[in-house]
């Protein structure tokens, strides 16, 4: 008889279809889970409401954000919120499958800051407005209120297209090529940042940042010859990771 999973992951809800999986953030964890086999269930949350549901749940951050997962394994449940918090926690609870080299977690923080410090900010002007148009009707004002205000211009003037939006993906497609450049070091054959068989944590993180184009554009992904980038090193740490994008609910 199966039970009820213990661990809930909180997913930001999309009109994607078949599936509504989409978000950068919350496929850091989601892939995780899939790759550690542990079982777990999806909670749904439109962008407005990831808050009240956070602290309705029990959740304690100084801000709140998704990833978060709940554990209700224990006497009490337990709400973790955060990328690295999460991560750590199913390590520490579910070591088997290790996503941290046993040799020490210095170099998946030292490639997750890189990708945060170069990499990320190039993906704002053209994937956010991609963003907004899969997100569910309850989630669009506030998504274009919020991000229309942190970068004090409309959605609109976000990536025009033309030459605009053509530097971008440039810019985004150059910045990739300097995480490349590291992932090199190891040789250009080898997939995996910490050089083994087997993905660890920065690969997932930089996979679930691919895969934010991959999900809300599937036309610019291809357009832009998203697989191709980099001696077409992104597409395949894409396909390696492939068997762990399931179950995506
Ligand atoms: N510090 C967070 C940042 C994650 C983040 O920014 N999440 C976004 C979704 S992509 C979010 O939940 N934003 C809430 C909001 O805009 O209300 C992490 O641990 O990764």
């Amino acid at each position: 008889m199966s039970s009820e999973p213990k661990i809930t992951l909180f997913d930001i809800i999309s009109n994607l279809k078949p599936s509504p999986v989409w978000s950068i953030s919350t496929w850091k964890v989601r892939y995780l889970l899939n790759y550690k086999r542990i079982p777990y269930k999806t909670v749904w949350v439109s962008f407005p409401d990831i808050e009240a549901t956070l602290i309705k749940e029990g959740g304690k951050a100084s801000s709140y954000a998704l990833p978060a997962i709940k554990d209700e394994s224990g006497p009490e449940p337990v709400v973790i919120i955060g990328t690295i918090e999460c991560a750590e926690y199913l390590e520490e609870k579910f070591p088997e499958r290790p996503v941290f080299p046993k040799t020490g977690k210095a170099l998946e923080h030292a490639v997750e800051a890189f990708f945060d410090a170069v990499v990320f900010p190039k993906f704002f002007m053209p994937v956010l407005s991609l963003t907004y148009e899969i997100l569910d009707e309850h989630a669009k004002p506030y998504f274009r209120r919020t991000r229309e205000k942190a970068f004090g211009k409309t959605l609109e003037e976000f990536s025009s297209e033309g030459p605009v939006r053509d530097g971008q993906w440039k810019d985004l497609e150059a910045a990739f090529d300097k995480l490349a450049a590291i992932y090199d070091k190891n040789g250009s054959n080898v997939d995996f940042i910490a050089g083994g068989a087997n993905p660890t944590h920065a690969d997932f993180y930089t996979a679930s940042n691919l895969m934010w184009i991959n999900c809300v554009s599937p036309e610019e992904w291809k357009n832009r010859g998203v697989e191709q980038w980099s001696n077409g090193r992104w597409g395949r740490l894409l396909k390696r990771l492939e068997e762990w994008e399931n179950p995506k609910d």
